[in-house]
């Protein structure tokens, strides 16, 4: 009956070698860590001119959220003057801002938003 060996420790941070270099020795150093991206949200805000319908658009479009979803968020924003639309890394999230920026001044509205980091 095969006995189970016993467990190994964690992986050392430098790579072993395996014995099929042909005799020469590889030592290579992994990456410790990797931390998660810092992340930022997309903080849409609220004004007096833009309508409800093109900011429950926008919010569908460019945050992937479905009708009522968006409108939910449109409403909080209406409401508390500014609402969370969406969480990405910074770069997405700059890019986000830009295209709904972008979208509100070709329709004349002045809708704004900003990125954020999250704590
Ligand atoms: N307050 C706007 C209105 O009454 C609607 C609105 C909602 C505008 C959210 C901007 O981010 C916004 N027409």
């Amino acid at each position: 009956m095969a006995t189970k060996s016993p467990e190994k420790p964690p992986v050392s941070p430098v790579q072993q070698p395996s014995g099929h270099e042909g005799g020469a020795v590889v030592l290579e150093r992994r990456a410790e860590k990797v931390k998660p991206p810092h992340m930022y949200q997309v903080v849409m805000l609220n004004d007096d001119y833009t309508p409800m319908e093109f900011v429950v658009v926008v919010i569908q479009e460019f945050f992937n959220k479905d009708l009522e979803t968006a409108t939910q968020i449109m409403l909080k924003i209406h409401l508390d003057g500014k609402g969370v639309c969406g969480v990405y890394t910074k770069d997405v999230a700059a890019t986000k801002v830009d295209l709904v920026l972008e979208a509100a001044h070709k329709a004349g509205h002045p809708l704004k938003c900003v990125s954020e980091p999250v704590d």
